[in-house]
């Protein structure tokens, strides 16, 4: 009996390691930028939206900063890197959504306090057609992360 239980586990394991790994809209590989009080920063991460509905990022609150927003950075016609800012993006169900530097990002506009390497940070994403989720985000060096230069390092994202 106990043998055969065991195989079920074993089963269910082998399951779980072929489907979709995770439920709900999950967040991944978040990290956000250094910055200065009164400065800009920014945070990136994965999303995956692992329900069969479509869901939307609809806004991002911390109290790190006076305006929390979510943009799209991209290269403009005179070869300059802008900024847009985002009512909404879509995540269509089963699909992901990268947050990263050069593309989507979430926007710390006037920090209230100085973000240092090893702070962490907690800030809460709104869903159309899901509920909150709220992340503890550390802060790292964007040079490490790979993260200068294109978005935007004169001091934004
Ligand atoms: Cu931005």
């Amino acid at each position: 009996m106990k043998r055969i239980f065991g195989l079920i586990l074993a089963g269910m394991v082998l399951l779980s390691a072929c489907g979709p790994k995770g439920e709900g809209v999950q967040a991944e590989g978040y990290w956000m930028r250094s910055g200065l009080k009164d400065g800009n920063s920014a945070a990136y991460m994965m999303l995956t939206n692992f329900t069969d509905q479509d869901v939307a990022l609809i806004g991002v609150s911390s109290d790190v900063a006076t305006a929390v927003e979510i943009h799209l950075s991209s290269m403009g016609a005179d070869g300059t890197m802008q900024m847009a800012q985002q009512e909404s993006v879509a995540i269509p169900a089963g699909e992901a959504l990268e947050l990263k530097p050069g593309s989507y990002h979430v926007m710390f506009v006037g920090l209230t306090k100085d973000l240092n390497v090893g702070d962490e940070v907690t800030l809460t994403l709104h869903f159309e057609g899901y509920q909150d989720v709220t992340l503890t985000v550390p802060v790292q060096d964007a040079a490490e992360m790979g993260g200068s230069g294109m978005d935007g390092m004169q001091g934004m994202p």
